[in-house]
């Protein structure tokens, strides 16, 4: 009765379908189907909370109905008995709610001692912040990227991360939970991955304009695989010569002489020292999205993207070059060779 009325009201009528939104099934960002120790061991904890609340709740509100219900007024009820304090109430329900604060402590403390602890053996990684977009380093192997981040599936790794300009937020909720990249100040965080998989990330801080396009793909392999992906990221990328003729070497030059070379670093094409404020582009080809993981790498998004990419990201640090429709398909057919 009181929930048809409810819904009567006419703003209300779709109110239901809302919880529905909560049941959506493979969402890649979802917090609660967790794929690896860490986030497992938030997921648990997560569960116990929850359903130490569901019980607080179900025996308050059942006291709170069965007063309304079981004691309310009837035209021959007496006056009820009048009362002020009760010591022995008021000491139970205070000594309750602190017990069972102090029963979710225990699990609380023991699990944020769990995630911060340092692996043994874990492999180390970098992951820097930039507005909008994630730069990963592997230190023990000398290889730079960005957007997807690729690791051994079924071995811990270690992240220090930190931020080249304002606060982002590292997060991969099917991984374990968020942390902080601040700048100059180092934040660490564990990731785990129990099989090969695709992982999503997003930053998780409001971070500037493009702050929603700024995310990011977790990429975890087989032992096989993941060193054969360093083998390659080792690699420069093979330079193109002035006699080629054909589009691709035509787009490195393009790539050299449009000033792209100010921002972005091909290894083994234009040799400079030092960090450049883009992604790293040398293996640009084997990564599957871009741009911060707001495009998935194709032709056409890559034709957007070079044509005007604040039009994507507002905002962004690349600049829209005015690149002629020819210099953008020997730049596209270029980046496609950075395998
Ligand atoms: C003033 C600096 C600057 C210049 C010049 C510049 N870029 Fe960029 N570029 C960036 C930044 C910054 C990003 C990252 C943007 C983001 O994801 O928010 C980027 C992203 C890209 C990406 C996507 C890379 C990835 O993995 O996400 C490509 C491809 C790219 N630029 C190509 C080029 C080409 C080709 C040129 C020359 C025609 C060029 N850029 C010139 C700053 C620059
Ligand atoms: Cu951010």
């Amino acid at each position: 009765m009181l929930v048809k009325k409810i819904l009567k009201v006419k703003n209300l009528k779709f109110t239901p379908f809302i919880f529905l939104s909560a049941c959506i099934e493979n969402a890649p960002l979802d917090s609660l189907s967790p794929e690896g120790p860490y986030a497992r061991s938030i997921d648990e904890l997560f569960w116990i909370t929850f359903w130490i609340a569901v019980g607080v709740f179900v025996i308050v509100q059942g006291a709170l109905l069965l007063s309304v219900f079981v004691f309310k007024e009837k035209p021959e009820s007496p006056e009820p008995k009048q009362i002020h304090g009760n010591t022995k109430l008021e000491i139970l329900w205070t000594v309750i709610p602190v017990l069972i604060l102090a029963a979710i402590a225990v699990p609380t403390v023991q699990t944020i001692f769990d995630l911060a602890r340092e692996p043994e053996d874990a492999l180390k990684i970098e992951v820097i912040g930039h507005q909008w977009w994630f730069e990963y380093k592997y230190p023990d192997y000398g290889i730079t990227t960005a957007n997807v981040l690729v690791i051994p599936a079924d071995k811990p790794v270690r992240l220090e991360m930190w931020s080249n300009d304002v606060l982002h937020n590292y997060w991969v909720p099917k991984l374990n939970g968020k942390r902080y990249l601040v700048p100059g100040q180092t934040t660490y965080l564990n990731l785990h991955a129990d099989s090969p998989d695709e992982f999503w990330a997003q930053c998780g801080e409001y971070c500037g304009l493009s702050h929603s396009k700024m995310r990011g793909r977790v990429l975890s392999l087989s032992q096989k695989d993941f060193d054969s992906w360093v083998e390659n990221e080792q690699k420069n990328a093979t330079a193109f010569s002035n006699e080629d003729l054909s589009l691709a070497a035509e787009g490195q030059q393009v790539y050299l002489n449009a000033g792209c070379t100010q921002c972005h670093v091909v290894n083994g094409v234009w040799d400079v020292q030092g960090d450049r404020i883009a992604p790293n582009l040398t293996h640009f080809a084997v990564r599957n999205v871009f741009a911060g993981a707001a495009l998935e790498n194709n032709r056409e998004n890559l034709t957007r993207w070079l044509a005007n990419p604040a039009e994507i990201k507002p905002g962004t640090f690349m600049p829209n070059l005015e690149l002629t429709e020819s210099e953008i398909n020997a730049l596209i057919a270029y980046l496609e060779t950075l395998k």
